[in-house]
């Protein structure tokens, strides 16, 4: 090999080594269920004061959505940057290579660009990992999820089954995993319950990482809360006022609305101590005041990773994202601790950014921006080459100006049904939801956000609006044909939550 090639690798290995020590880290913090019920996004009730200190530091996205209101099949939407039309996947249960086996994933390309990526805690659903996307296997805590009254609820039902001889429901009431209460303040620090103690193990990453800053890392930290059962330490109930704590007005289902898709999940109200049916009001206060301490909780966790930033010096070159996988209902609507449909309520989420020295700090845009636009964006931030497989836009140009627009609007699926696949177009102005069944009567609804921002009622069968079906139908159906959907039989039984 001559002098001259040697030299130009050399130089093009330390060309290359510079690039990546100067390609910033990603903190992806995710949250489960949190709807965007923080201080930074208006809430009076909530307290919320770490993420609204990141808030100030980053851009919160107002008009944020989902592409699936439900655990799995969002975040493997979002994880892979593509529409659940395109995954395939519209439930809990498969892996995202069981539809798409060769897929490069957003952490996949981060790895394969050089990063070291890691996930900790629920980032794919509990169960359903992609090992292709991360450097290392995905890590969770052996921690409780519940405190003592909670373990010992899931015990006793052991015990009992093993006692009877009986085969518990995998679902239901009676059910190993919904012998727990639905909520629980418990008197214990951070660190004893599985939040908290990821939280310590992802410092701990961060640490580890700050004395090699040459290798630039994603690191993914997925917190559990405030997915029910709301469990947290007594002193983040102590800080709440229950009596204060305002409840839903709109406690009917939309009006208007077919049958089928005004529903929610009823997982709620399998949880030991809720009862059937409405719920008394003391009851649902204590459920929004125990939603409320969840949220604190997660909170908490990210000041500690924030404040792990700062300490280790490597806030300056780590962005940090906070994401949450759907949105939640908490008495509207009359649904209870429930994602599960196409409304405004489930699919519109939780989403802040914030990347070191933003011009935009603290600003706060209504840019309708989706779940898989976060794949683009982060790599078009970090300088990574583009994949041809993300399906969303790099949201780049709304962090520059929070005025800007990328998306004339958020996409989102739910299967009801039976049969029904329900798409939901979010507009400026309007909601639009089809729902098409293999030969039945394809069933329509619009809702108009600027005077229902809660989607109370369905104003599809106004003579008045014929023109706008019309017009959003099309634009719908030019951006995604019609599509069925049949879910697949149950296969492996797959850790429940
Ligand atoms: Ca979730």
């Amino acid at each position: 090999m001559s002098t001259k090639l040697l030299v130009s690798l050399f130089l093009a290995v330390v060309l290359l080594s510079a690039r990546a020590a100067e390609r910033p880290n990603v903190l992806f913090i995710a949250s489960d269920d949190m709807r965007p019920q923080l201080g930074c996004y208006g809430d009076k009730t909530v307290k919320s004061p770490n993420l609204d200190a990141l808030a100030r530091h980053g851009m919160v996205f107002l008009r944020s959505y989902v592409q699936q209101a439900l655990c799995s099949p969002s975040r493997i939407s979002m994880l892979t940057g593509r529409y659940p039309a395109t995954t395939g996947i519209f439930e809990i249960g498969r892996t995202l290579r069981t539809t798409m086996p060769d897929i490069t994933t957003m952490p996949q390309h981060f790895k394969n660009n050089g990063y070291h990526c890691r996930s900790l805690g629920k980032i794919y659903h509990v169960g359903i990992d992609d090992d292709a996307s991360w450097t290392v296997p995905a890590w969770h805590s052996r921690k409780p999820r519940n405190g003592p009254v909670g373990t010992a609820a899931v015990a006793a039902r052991k015990k009992e089954i093993a006692e009877k001889g009986i085969t518990a429901p995998a679902k239901g009431k009676g059910a190993v995993n919904y012998a727990v209460p639905a909520f629980d303040a418990v008197a214990c620090g951070d660190d004893d319950l599985l939040d908290g103690d990821c939280a310590v193990n992802a410092i701990a990453q961060l640490r580890e990482h700050a004395k090699t800053p040459e290798k630039p890392f994603f690191l993914a930290v997925g917190f559990a809360n405030p997915h029910v059962p709301w469990v947290s330490p007594k002193k983040y109930w102590d800080i709440y006022e229950r009596e204060k704590i305002p409840m839903a007005a709109n406690n009917f289902l939309p009006r208007g609305a077919p049958a089928f898709a005004a529903t929610s999940g009823m997982d709620f109200h399998w949880y030991a101590g809720v009862p059937e049916g409405d719920l008394p009001e003391s009851f649902a206060r204590e459920c929004l005041h125990g939603y409320l301490a969840a949220i604190s909780y997660v909170d908490a966790q990210v000041g500690r990773l924030v404040a792990a930033l700062k300490e280790t010096g490597l806030a300056k070159n780590t962005i940090i994202v906070f994401w949450s996988d759907h949105g939640y209902y908490m008495g509207e609507h009359t649904w209870w601790g429930a994602k599960h449909n196409n409304y405004e309520g489930a699919t519109r989420n939780t989403f802040i950014i914030s990347v070191p020295g933003m011009k935009n700090a603290g600003r706060a845009t209504e840019s309708i921006v989706q779940a898989v636009d976060i794949a683009p964006t982060l790599t078009e931030l970090c300088g990574l080459p583009p994949n041809d497989g993300f399906q969303g836009r790099s949201l780049k140009p709304v962090l520059d100006d929070p005025e800007a627009k990328v998306n004339d609007a958020a996409f989102s699926w739910y299967p009801k049904g039976p049969g029904y696949l329900g798409v939901a177009m979010r507009t400026d102005k309007w909601r639009y939801v089809e729902w098409t069944k293999p030969g039945a009567k394809t069933e329509i609804e619009l809702y108009n956000q600027a005077v229902d921002p809660q989607n109370n009622l369905n104003v599809a069968d106004k003579p008045e609006h014929a023109k706008v079906l019309e017009v959003l139908g099309q634009r719908m159906r030019e951006r995604f044909p019609v599509q069925t959907y049949e879910e697949p039989p149950p296969a492996v039984k797959k850790k429940d939550n």
